[in-house]
């Protein structure tokens, strides 16, 4: 057969082969099934973004790890109902004087942006039941049951829409204040449910979600207290094909089903998509490797809470956070940090310090974060790599922790032995680089002992 109808029989081949990958039918889980272009259509902005700022704030924020006797001493201090067991009426009372006069949605977006992150995630309802939102069918909310009378949830929606910041809710399955669930013995984690009233409650928290996804425009729906046994598989594929009816483009976590095996956040290999949900949620922890194929987010405390503790000074420094979400990016991963507002609606000092710390480096390194994949080498020793691909081919991100040994940093063969184009410092000037057999052993870069940034310096090297 001729040269000329080869190359024609292969150009059609591949293309049914293109066409074939980009209409390759995902299961995002057993309650849908979508096109893995529509997938990554709809997963493009959060896969984009990286960065998210988590806000835990609830009547438990007015406790600050405080309750008669009781205190608080490490993490969670928004489980005070639980860890100090008070009795639903008398915790019921805190939003009788629950009153943020100091709460200010602008500043909050605007302390989220200002640090580089591109959405949030607000607790719309913890495990305590109660709203910081206008919830239809409850006066257990901020606007019904508190001094308050202002929708705390809207004026960040509203705002997170001025501000171009993604919005996104929180919101607790598990519900330690409506009568359907009910305490076992050991008060320490009411998980059980009265069986006949399960669909009363599932109603109930399907009508909240339907406010978050219609009213609020929420964008993810982070779900968590799934834990509990009462709810199953199916109830979370049920809830998932009501949401996604009511917006086909909504981004739910995997807390809405029953894959997360505990705080490592992912299901056993190879079932993620045996189980419902778009990302898997690692917590307070970073997975030593991402999963290919795997969309996670891990979301992490800036001190060990979080709900507001006004007795909790175990503050991360500036590095280690961000370090930390170097560290997710480069291996495929999102980084959702928390700030644990006071009663008054003040976001602590500590975390805006900390905060605008992050956007410095941001504002500086930032296009190594946004829109990049994970890491191609096994281990760096010295730093992170990111990577991102654009037109003109492909970003190589090298990122520098620390001081490199004799000033010589030989990069490991990239792309099957591609030869480096150039090299700069992120935000600086070009770094001299020597491609080493061709690109085929690599590159080697040329590293002064003195690095632009102490806490992570960026070489972009072009390929
Ligand atoms: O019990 C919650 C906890 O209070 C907090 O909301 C974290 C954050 O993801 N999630 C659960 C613990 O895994």
């Amino acid at each position: 057969m001729r040269r000329f109808t080869w190359v024609v029989l292969g150009a059609i081949l591949l293309s049914g082969l293109a066409i074939y990958s980009s209409n390759t039918v995902v299961a995002q889980g057993p309650a849908r099934q979508e096109t893995r272009e529509a997938h990554d259509a709809r997963m493009a902005w959060w896969r984009d973004a990286r960065f998210g700022m988590f806000v835990h704030w609830g009547l438990y924020s007015e406790l600050a790890g405080d309750w008669k006797e009781y205190k608080v001493n490490q993490g969670g201090a928004e489980w005070i109902m639980s860890y100090a067991n008070i009795p639903r009426d008398e915790y019921r009372q805190l939003a009788q004087t629950f009153n943020p006069t100091g709460f200010d949605a602008a500043a909050w977006v605007a302390t989220a942006k200002n640090a580089g992150c591109k959405y949030i995630v607000v607790t719309s309802k913890h495990h305590e039941g109660f709203s910081i939102f206008d919830a239809s069918n409850s006066k257990y909310d901020i606007v019904d049951g508190t001094p308050y009378q202002k929708d705390t949830l809207a004026a960040i929606a509203d705002e997170c829409r001025k501000q171009g910041i993604h919005f996104c809710t929180y919101y607790s399955i598990m519900d330690w204040d409506h009568p359907s669930q009910t305490k076992p013995d050991n008060a320490y984690n009411p998980t059980g449910v009265i069986a006949e009233r399960k669909q009363e409650y599932v109603d109930y928290m399907k009508e909240h979600l339907r406010q978050l996804v219609q009213d609020y425009g929420t964008e993810v729906l982070w779900f968590d207290g799934e834990w509990v046994d009462w709810w199953t598989e199916e109830d979370a594929q049920d809830l998932c094909r009501f949401l996604w009816d009511l917006n086909p483009n909504l981004i739910i976590n995997n807390r809405v089903g029953k894959g997360r095996r505990g705080m490592n956040g992912f299901a056993d290999e190879g079932k993620d998509q045996e189980y419902s949900g778009d990302f898997g949620t690692p917590e307070q922890e970073l997975p030593a490797m991402g999963r290919p194929g795997v969309d996670w987010e891990t979301c992490i405390t800036m001190n060990t809470t979080w709900g507001f503790n006004k007795n909790d000074h175990q503050w991360k420094s500036r590095e280690t956070l961000v370090r930390q979400l170097v560290d997710a990016a480069s291996k495929g991963g999102n980084y959702l940090l928390n700030v644990g507002p006071t009663a008054a609606g003040e976001i602590p000092p500590e975390s805006i310090e900390r905060l605008a710390a992050m956007g410095d480096w941001m504002k500086i390194y930032g296009e190594s974060i946004y829109g990049t994949t994970s890491n191609p080498f096994p281990e760096t020793p010295w730093g992170r790599c990111t990577v991102k691909a654009h037109d003109g081919g492909t970003t190589l991100y090298v990122h520098l922790f620390g001081r490199v040994e004799d000033g010589k940093l030989v990069i490991p063969a990239f792309l099957g032995g591609a030869m480096a184009k150039s090299a700069k410092w992120v935000g600086g000037d070009a770094v001299e680089f020597t491609v080493l057999d061709a690109g085929k052993s690599g590159t080697e870069i040329i590293v002064p002992t003195e690095l632009p940034n102490t806490i992570d310096s960026v070489i972009a090297i072009e390929y």
